[in-house]
């Protein structure tokens, strides 16, 4: 039902729905059975003529499992969540699968550069391709991607992949993810920064292989003519895509 309201698009989205699912599903059996005790409740001890009310301290040996029982349900409920959220995030953020590609991604006040290996598969050589707010990928291949801020603290979201990671200025985060349905996705900043992060958005655009071949061809030798341009101009060495995003030849938006 998830994949109804937001496609699921990466090879551990299945995994952080399950989580979702397991959240809600745990949470609505302690909220209706909740609901129906107190209604019960309300129902057995309203007024009737002639019996007189109580004053229960809930101190009554008797009545401590009222008390006992339903904690005892939340601290399992909690240690199965837990553990279920433990594994997710291990699938996610602690395992680094080998990468078919290593992609970079530079993230500024207001927009989103990334850099593509190209077809030599390697970064910072002179066919890597740069984009600015469209990322291209290929479907079934694992990713890994070193995200960076040069500026403010800003979050990369792509809710089909179920992944989201701040980037920190200063910091290299490095992560993975593996497209596993073609399609047109969005790409989000989710921390607000500064007056143009609403508009910090970006698309993705998950390909077969055929079709991510074409656009490689297509634009890493647009890259690679624009770049040679101006290093001819400059009269100096092209800079890497870590270091100088701001030079970016080639937009594909
Ligand atoms: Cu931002």
């Amino acid at each position: 039902m998830l994949e109804f309201f937001n496609p699921t698009a990466s090879s551990y989205s299945g995994d952080v729905d399950s989580l979702v699912w397991l959240v809600t599903i745990l949470v609505g059996i302690g909220f209706f059975a909740a609901e129906a005790m107190l209604f019960w409740l309300i129902f057995r001890f309203r007024r009737r003529d002639g019996v007189a009310a109580r004053y229960v301290t809930g101190k009554e040996k008797h009545l401590k499992a009222w008390i006992n029982v339903p904690h005892a349900i939340v601290l399992v409920f909690d240690v199965i969540i837990v553990a279920a959220a433990i594994r997710v995030w291990v699938i996610i953020k602690q395992t680094l699968p080998p990468a078919d590609r290593t992609i970079h991604i530079m993230s500024q006040q207001w927009a989103w550069t990334f850099a593509d290996p190209g077809p030599d598969g390697v970064l910072d050589t002179a066919d890597d391709i740069r984009t600015t707010d469209e990322l291209h990928m290929e479907v079934g291949k694992t990713y890994h991607f070193t995200l960076e801020s040069r500026d403010v603290v800003h979050s990369f979201f792509v809710p089909a992949f179920r992944l989201k990671q701040d980037a920190m200025p200063g910091r290299v985060y490095t992560g993975w993810v593996k497209p596993t349905r073609v399609g047109s996705y969005d790409i989000a900043c989710t921390q607000i920064c500064g007056i143009g992060h609403g508009v910090m958005g970006a698309k993705l655009v998950v390909e077969d292989h055929a079709e991510h071949v074409a656009w490689m061809q297509e634009h890493s030798s647009q890259t690679a003519v624009a770049t040679s341009d101006a290093a001819t101009a400059a009269g100096a060495p092209t800079d890497s895509a870590t270091t100088a995003p701001a030079t970016v030849p080639a937009t594909t938006k």
